[in-house]
């Protein structure tokens, strides 16, 4: 039988246990929202299953490692605040809630030179990451204080002001990709 304080160090081994594992990263935790392919110098899952990374598989798309994040390890990169309005939109700015994409890179020790940034509908931009890590790009979950739900723009929508990249017009928001879970650091 345990002791008492036999039972309360299992108890905090047990509690640090499951700390350390939601600080390393969370793709075990959570639903995985956002994985990162390409260029890493850092990793936190195997390659691609056809099965079961079936979503991946019908994009065509195949990798021997990637990181995978869930909504918990994106917040824990910090959250930034964005309140934005393209000419195209609704009259009431829109709040957006998430890293910035500077950071989803340091996380993933991106080495690459460009990034694709690609949605649920096949839609992809390609960015340059010197360019982008000087602008406010924002990998936002929320909007609103409410996740970005999928069937809307979410999980993740990739934000920054108007004109907030060079090339594009102030009204533009082509570049804003919505329904984002993939990013290849190319
Ligand atoms: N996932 C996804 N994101 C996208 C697009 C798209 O087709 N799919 N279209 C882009 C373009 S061309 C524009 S103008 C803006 C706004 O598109 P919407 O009017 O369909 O919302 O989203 C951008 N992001
Ligand atoms: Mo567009």
């Amino acid at each position: 039988m345990l002791s008492r304080i036999g039972l309360i160090a299992t108890l905090c081994v047990l509690l640090v246990a499951h700390q350390g594992q939601s600080e390393v990263g969370a793709a075990e935790d959570g639903a995985v929202v956002v994985t990162v392919t390409g260029k890493l110098g850092k990793t936190n899952r195997g390659g691609s299953d056809a099965f079961r990374d079936a979503f991946f598989a019908f994009h065509e798309i195949s990798f021997d490692k990637a990181y995978a994040f869930d909504r918990a390890a994106l917040a824990a990169l910090g959250m930034q605040e964005l309140t934005l309005r393209y000419p195209s939109w609704p009259e009431t700015p829109v709040t957006l809630r998430g890293p910035l994409l500077g950071a989803v890179l340091d996380e993933v020790e991106a080495q690459g030179r460009s990034l694709r940034v690609q949605a649920l509908d096949g839609y992809a931009v390609e960015f340059d990451i010197e360019t982008l890590r000087k602008g406010r790009f924002i990998l936002a979950i929320e909007a609103d204080g409410r996740p970005l739900p999928i069937g809307g723009r979410g999980p993740a929508w990739l934000a920054f002001p108007p004109g907030g990249y060079p090339g594009e017009s102030e009204d533009s928001d082509a570049k804003l990709v919505w329904s984002v879970f993939h990013i290849a650091v190319e």
